[in-house]
């Protein structure tokens, strides 16, 4: 079973989309990770969306840039939760994948993240903490995440 599917629209997003994967592996998050566009490809990213649906991904997470369609495209096609991150890939600076990504219709939501890497992690999180409201194992790993990351703050204030 994967629990995740993390969909990039283009090869070209991979350098920014990767802290994603990296979140999930550090939390034992069974994914996919894959490279699907809603313009060139939409047959494949249907057909993903079904066949993933049916080996029981809970989230979807879709990044793209320019015209950041991928999101919206996927959510068409699920009740599933979708996670959107925009990517920054235009002289707009991501702004134009932003509100794409961002501005979907009434009923058709797309949860949407900041730009890039701080979106691409936090998609993750954010994926890792709906999956733990039926995980208390994966609740566990969350809080003590959270945990390592309070003791570092402290023993950064305690350095100055
Ligand atoms: C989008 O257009 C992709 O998500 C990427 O961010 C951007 C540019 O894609 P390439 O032309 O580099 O394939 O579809």
């Amino acid at each position: 079973m994967t629990q995740v599917a993390v969909f990039m629209g283009s090869k070209s997003d991979e350098g920014v989309i990767r802290p994603c994967v990296e979140v999930l592996e550090k939390l034992g998050i069974s994914h996919v990770f894959t490279v699907t566009s809603a313009h060139r490809t939409p047959e494949r990213t249907s057909r993903l969306v079904r066949e993933l649906e049916k080996d029981g991904v809970q989230v979807f997470i879709c990044a793209a840039g320019l015209a950041a369609h991928l999101a919206g495209a996927v959510a068409a096609q699920t009740i599933r939760p979708v996670l959107g991150i925009p990517v920054t890939a235009s002289s707009l600076s991501g702004l134009d994948a932003l509100l794409a990504t961002v501005q979907m219709p009434p009923g058709f939501p797309v949860g949407t993240l900041a730009l890039d890497k701080v979106g691409a992690r936090n998609a993750a999180w954010l994926a890792a903490q709906i999956l733990a409201l039926n995980d208390p194992d994966l609740a566990r790993r969350i809080d003590a995440e959270r945990a390592a990351m309070r003791a570092q703050v402290e023993t950064d204030a305690a350095s100055l």
